[in-house]
């Protein structure tokens, strides 16, 4: 029995735009980490069983080919391509089941171009609907009913990543999220109890890793109470011997908790780079409050202050990461973004427009508003404004994200600086082959190269 397992193309959120398409901004702000999905798939398959990969963002999928199970995973962004893949599959007689965290939220729908849906994370319950699929008797839907023991996961299969384009590993730590967000579909996927990976599972698994960058999937590293910074400390602690360097989603304000102790761990463990993932809510309302027009500052520049002179003593970059479109928003956000990212020196940021995850408790509210624009999934990928927001219209929140790229990389040493090792890889390799336009001639290309990681 041969398995093909395919992750569907998605668009790049800044290719949204004409005038970003094919500059170097939009390389810069796409990530060269993958799913671990099919990795986790490809790794619980029982043995006899052939498996290949397509990865559809750089290679052709082979309808043709001779396979007795396309198995797809989808995103939200992904799911048009999944569904048009599955139908072509099915077109030619060739079994398909489909997962991920689209297909969980809406198995009614995939199920139309699918034979069989997986509802859940799929890592106990793969191997029966295989054996399934092999003797003809799958079914229509896998509800997976209990969590999987996340001790027993078998080390993903991180060979199937060929494709040079890939340059960071990701490596999955916790499943879950307990930050509830209105906008998100974590919690309705994984739910909202942070389920850890025992610490010898982590360490055996970056041993695996080939690339010396690590991302961190985890969409919000808690640092909350003593055990969850003793785990990572842990992490942190056995990371030190294997030489990585990695990025990490956070909020921000957790850095209040730790000690120096605890930072320079994570320094010595390879500490790169920290995403604000900040319970987006929480945290950007308190950034759009308006600064006191007597001292230009906000309360909570202060805090900032005290967290980024931490940073900047070990050398940790901070890559802001903000949605924007939230109720309480207007057009001053962009300014005021825009004034504090400047009046705390920041270096990296990414701007995207606020997206309502299906069935997440914001887009039902938008839905009953009437403030759903489209269900067009393959806009639910952060380039396109997919609802009306509450105090601006849709245009005037498109050209707000421009503006904040065009304002904030105005000083195109931030781009150079930026040196995230695809940017280097692909984006120097691109502008040698004039496959795209630097953003401006000052972009030297010396300066990028020496920064490159080489693959072993
Ligand atoms: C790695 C990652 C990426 C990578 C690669 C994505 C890819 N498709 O190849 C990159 C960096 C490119 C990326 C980009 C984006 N991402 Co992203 N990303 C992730 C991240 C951090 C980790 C994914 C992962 O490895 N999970 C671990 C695997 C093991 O879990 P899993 O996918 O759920 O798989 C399990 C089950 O779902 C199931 N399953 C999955 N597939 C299949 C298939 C079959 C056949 C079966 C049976 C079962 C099955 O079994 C698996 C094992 O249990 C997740 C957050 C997260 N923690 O999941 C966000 C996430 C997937 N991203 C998200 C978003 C929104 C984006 C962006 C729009 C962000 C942005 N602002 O640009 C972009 C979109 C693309 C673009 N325009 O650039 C959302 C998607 C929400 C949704 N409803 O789909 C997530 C969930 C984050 C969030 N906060 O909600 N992303
Ligand atoms: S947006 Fe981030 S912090 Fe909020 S629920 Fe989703 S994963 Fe958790």
């Amino acid at each position: 029995m041969k398995i093909r397992f395919i992750n569907p193309k998605y668009e790049g959120s800044l290719d949204v735009y004409p005038e970003m398409r094919g500059t170097i901004y939009s390389y810069m702000i796409e990530w060269p980490c993958f799913s671990m999905a099919i990795p986790q798939l490809i790794a619980a398959t029982p043995p006899g069983i052939e498996t290949a990969f397509t990865d559809n963002k750089f290679e052709e999928v082979d309808f043709d080919e001779k396979v007795d199970l396309v198995a797809i995973s989808s995103y939200t962004y992904q799911a048009a391509d999944a569904y048009k893949i599955g139908d072509e599959f099915r077109k030619r007689g060739v079994p398909v089941v489909m997962g991920g965290y689209h297909p969980t939220l809406m198995p009614e729908e995939a199920i139309q171009h699918a034979d069989s849906v997986v509802i859940g994370e799929a890592d106990e319950i793969w191997p029966q609907v295989v054996k399934d699929f092999h003797d003809k008797k799958q079914k229509r839907f896998y509800k997976v009913s209990q969590t999987p023991d996340l001790s027993k996961l078998p080390l993903p299969a991180r060979h199937v990543f060929t494709d040079p384009y890939y340059v960071a590993d990701s490596v999955n730590i916790v499943r879950g999220c307990s930050a509830n967000c209105e906008s998100c579909s974590v919690p309705l996927t994984y739910g909202n109890k942070m389920r850890y990976r025992p610490v010898q599972g982590i360490i055996d698994d970056i041993k695996n890793t080939r690339f010396e960058y690590i991302y961190f999937t985890d969409e919000f590293m808690y640092f909350r109470n003593q055990a969850q910074k003793d785990y990572y400390k842990k992490i942190f602690e056995q990371m030190i011997p294997l030489k990585k360097r990695f990025c990490m989603d956070t909020a921000l304000l957790f850095w209040l908790n730790i000690d120096d102790d605890m930072l320079k761990t994570m320094v010595q463990a390879g500490l790169d780079m920290v995403e604000p993932c900040y319970g987006y809510e929480l945290f950007l309302n308190m950034l759009s409050t308006k600064p006191d027009p007597r001292t230009g500052r906000s309360k909570f520049d202060d805090i900032v202050d005290r967290i980024l002179n931490r940073f900047n003593k070990y050398g940790v970059k901070v890559d802001w990461y903000y949605n924007i479109g939230f109720d309480e928003e207007d057009k001053g956000i962009f300014d005021r973004i825009l004034e504090f990212l400047n009046r705390h020196k920041a270096r990296m940021a990414e701007f995207y427009p606020l997206l309502p995850h299906p069935n997440s408790p914001f887009f039902k509210r938008l839905e009953k508003e009437g403030r759903l624009l489209t269900k067009d999934w393959s806009k639910y990928n952060q380039g396109y404004v997919v609802f009306k927001p509450k105090k601006m219209s849709e245009k005037e929140l498109l050209d707000g994200i421009f503006f904040l790229y065009k304002e904030f990389y105005k000083d195109v040493n931030k781009l150079v600086e930026r040196d995230v090792d695809y940017i280097v890889k692909r984006g120097v390799e691109d502008i040698i082959t004039e496959k795209i336009k630097p953003v401006k001639e000052k972009i030297s290309i010396k300066r990028l190269l020496p920064k490159a990681t080489k693959r072993d």
